[in-house]
């Protein structure tokens, strides 16, 4: 570790199950309660915009009860401490669309699914902060117009900073994976991007994951417990 430069961290719905966020798969998950073709696809939204709203709405009101946890803050403070050190490049790109990475204070954050504290208006393509509720159809604050969905990448949709984050893998020395099934392209395909580039890498995830296998090394377990752990080695050694 002692010549680790450039980190690229993805992170998933684990890393804030924690902080009492829903995952998306598994036994109480998402999934379970609503059936994906139902909510998170835009033939969802022109087919029933009033459950896609409502779905959201509940869960952009759930989220702001939420603390980020141990593994966030860890994570807060090993970008922190990495800024510190000359020549060093530390890259959260994150799938989850709450803003838990950044309350614990990280600032080098990308949000590849969009954020549910957004709001997207599709007439005049402008994005405003939104805290409350889109279900009444409110106006949106540039244009007027009554035309604001939720700010968050549905399937069939292009994931947000692709480029960026592309560039980051190319640079990195090591890809670490937190707290995601692996069952989401692209994301799902950043370890197999990272190998193809000579990228070492690293899963931290409550059990194995669909892409376990192609990772340099698999450790199993809770974020709030393993992510500090790593941090704190990579801390000691580099
Ligand atoms: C813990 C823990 C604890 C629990 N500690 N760990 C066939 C083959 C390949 C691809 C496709 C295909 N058919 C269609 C596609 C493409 C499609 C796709 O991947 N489909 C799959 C279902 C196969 N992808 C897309 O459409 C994407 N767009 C796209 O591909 O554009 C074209 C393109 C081409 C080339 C380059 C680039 C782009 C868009 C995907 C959009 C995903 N959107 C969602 C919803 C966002 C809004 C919302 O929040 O509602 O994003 S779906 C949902 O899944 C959400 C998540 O970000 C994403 C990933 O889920 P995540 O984070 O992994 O959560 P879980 O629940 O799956 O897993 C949690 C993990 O944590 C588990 O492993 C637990 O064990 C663990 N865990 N507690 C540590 N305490």
């Amino acid at each position: 570790m002692a010549d680790l430069r450039n980190i690229v961290i993805l992170t998933g719905a684990g890393i804030s199950a924690e902080s009492g966020i829903d995952t998306f798969r598994g036994g109480g998950g998402l999934w379970e309660q609503h059936r994906v073709e139902d909510v998170a696809t835009p033939e969802a939204f022109d087919r029933d915009p009033d459950l896609v709203q409502r779905f959201y709405d509940m869960r952009r009101e759930a989220i702001q009860t939420k603390q980020p946890n141990p593994a966030h803050e860890a994570l807060a403070r090993l970008e922190h401490e990495w800024a510190a050190r000359e020549g060093r490049r530390l890259l959260i790109v994150t799938q989850n669309v709450d803003d838990l990475h950044e309350r614990a204070g990280a600032e080098n954050v990308l949000h590849m699914h969009g954020t549910h504290l957004n709001a997207w208006c599709t007439q005049c393509d402008v994005r405003s902060r939104w805290t409350g509720t889109l279900i009444d159809r409110p106006e949106c604050p540039e244009c007027g117009a009554r035309a604001l969905r939720p700010d968050v990448v549905w399937f069939g949709e292009m994931p947000y900073e692709m480029e960026r984050i592309y560039a980051a893998l190319r640079e990195a020395d090591l890809f670490v994976s937190i707290g995601t099934s692996g069952a989401v392209y692209p994301a799902a395909g950043f370890v197999r991007d990272a190998k193809a580039l000579g990228v070492a890498t690293l899963e931290l995830n409550l059990e194995r994951s669909q892409g376990s296998n192609w990772f340099d090394e698999s450790r199993q377990g809770p974020a709030s417990a393993l992510v500090p752990e790593w941090v704190g080695e990579v801390l000691r050694k580099s």
